[in-house]
């Protein structure tokens, strides 16, 4: 692998995570904001690294034992392909011999963010474990052997129920992970379906000033329906992460604190507090 291809920095380290492959946990936690590491790694029973470059801040340490990472992605599916792309890079090639490893290693990818629920059920400071992903992002369309990956017949039924505008993007659907899945779920989650998009005001149907193409979008999206399921959420990282996981043979699920409801209008009172709860739930399993 050419030096263009795998970059890495002359401390050996990966480019844009700035992280060496022994400074990775096997278990990893995603945020959106760079802010919201701290907030996950002062449950850490210890912290053995701190590394941050651009929107990437990393904390890795344990918890009740456990080793983890807690790693910022920013915002948006974008980042998503830099980020899974180069966590597989550091478990699962030999920087040194720029060569990927004979015997592949399988991460356990957790993502902790925010989102909006899209049904009057999904309720402002409720959690929502994302089973599956309805990507409207374009990532995915890059790489070749999707096709065991995606629910092509979940993603045609959404395209003919909104009447998709192909100049937008090419939806897919990809499952989360399902051992992860069942292992994050109980009382306390509902289990969703749950859509990321590329923005947060047009693309999520938000009107400031801008208008917008489809003003019904979120209306289409609350009416549809697969096999009696509904999506339950908006967000912008979701489907990405499973399909990069998929892709790359490690395992993702996705949590989700609502902060907004977009069926009602309403905004969390205290969403770092909902945000802190999730975290706290989150760890909790992650450790068992
Ligand atoms: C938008 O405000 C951001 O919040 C959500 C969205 O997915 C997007 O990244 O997640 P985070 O709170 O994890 O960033
Ligand atoms: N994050 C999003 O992407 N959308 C929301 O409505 C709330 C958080």
């Amino acid at each position: 692998m050419q030096p263009s291809e795998l970059i890495l920095t002359p401390e050996g380290k990966i480019y844009h995570l700035d992280l060496a492959p022994s400074q990775l946990a096997p278990t990893i936690i995603t945020v959106g904001d760079p802010g919201r590491v701290q907030m996950v790694s002062k449950y850490f029973d210890t912290i053995e690294t701190t590394a941050q470059h651009r929107e990437f801040k990393t904390h890795t340490g344990t918890y009740k034992g456990k080793r983890i990472s807690v790693i910022s992605t920013g915002i948006g599916p974008d980042n998503i392909d830099i980020v899974f792309n180069e966590l597989d890079a550091l478990v699962n090639i030999d920087f040194e011999k720029r060569q990927v490893n004979r015997k592949l290693t399988s991460l356990d990818i957790i993502r902790i963010g925010t989102s909006g629920g899209l049904t009057p059920e999904i309720e402002v400071d409720s959690f929502v474990v994302s089973a599956l992903g309805i990507g409207l992002d374009n990532v995915m369309h890059y790489y070749d052997k999707t096709d065991k990956i995606f629910n092509r017949d979940f993603a045609q039924s959404f395209i003919d129920h909104t009447q998709w505008n192909p100049d937008n993007s090419v939806p897919y659907a990809v499952e989360a992970d399902k051992g992860l899945l069942k292992k994050l779920t109980s009382g306390k989650t509902i289990q969703g379906i749950t859509i990321t998009n590329v923005g947060f005001y047009g693309p999520q149907g938000r009107i400031l000033r801008a208008k917008l193409k489809d003003e019904n979008l979120n209306e289409k999206l609350t009416s549809f329906r697969y096999k009696r399921k509904k999506i339950t959420n908006l967000e912008m990282e979701t489907a990405t992460m499973y399909g990069m996981a998929k892709l790359l043979g490690h395992r993702a699920v996705s949590m989700n604190a609502i902060v907004a409801n977009r069926t009602s209008g309403s905004f969390s009172e205290n969403a770092s507090k909902t945000i802190d709860a999730l975290i706290q739930y989150t760890l909790e399993k992650i450790a068992k």
